[in-house]
């Protein structure tokens, strides 16, 4: 097991479009349980292969508070949405930024597991927003993106400067 590092913002790898994963096997399972150690490390709800620098479709949610309840989505696809909702979103590769966004409430999600087997999850509430957000991730999309331009431009600006001082 190891702890990844994990890529902060503004870094334009988080721009890149994750791939397909074409063959589920040891290398993918061990990718899937090193993300997990980092996100219960940093401690985060969710992660995103694109944000430990890997370019396919991967990602880990886990919103129990005990940390047994992990789920891995393998190419995950939204297949169906419902309603709209708005919460408070933040993001290990955003440090200390939290900001609302609007999306949908209900989603359904198709996607394989770690032995490569499809499965549909229909997700509401945190578990769903969380889905979506590192969805998003995979397509290069960080949350910050549904701000405003003047919103991004502080954000930046902040996390440049806060790079500085920590160097
Ligand atoms: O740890 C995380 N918390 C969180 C809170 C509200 C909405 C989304 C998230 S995901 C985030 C971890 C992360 O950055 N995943 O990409
Ligand atoms: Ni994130």
């Amino acid at each position: 097991m190891a702890i990844l590092k994990i890529l902060q913002y503004p870094d334009e790898r988080l721009h890149k479009v994750a791939r397909k994963v074409e063959r589920v096997d040891d290398a993918t399972r061990r990718l899937i349980r090193d993300m997990a150690e980092t996100m219960y490390a940093a401690p985060g709800v969710g992660l995103a292969a694109t944000q430990v620098d890997v370019h396919e479709q991967i990602i880990v949610v886990d919103v129990s508070e005990e940390h047994n309840q992990l789920k891995a989505f393998i190419n995950p696809e939204i297949i169906a949405i419902a309603g709209e909702e708005e919460s408070e979103e933040g993001c290990l590769s955003v440090p200390g930024i939290y900001e609302k966004v609007r999306r949908a409430e209900k989603v359904s999600v198709r996607a394989l597991n770690e032995k490569g087997e499809p499965f549909t999850l229909e997700a509401e509430g945190f578990l769903a927003v969380c889905i979506q957000h590192e969805m998003d991730h995979l397509r290069g999309k960080v949350f910050v993106e549904y701000l405003s331009q003047l919103k991004q431009i502080r954000i930046r600006a902040k996390l440049k400067k806060r790079l500085r001082e920590t160097m």
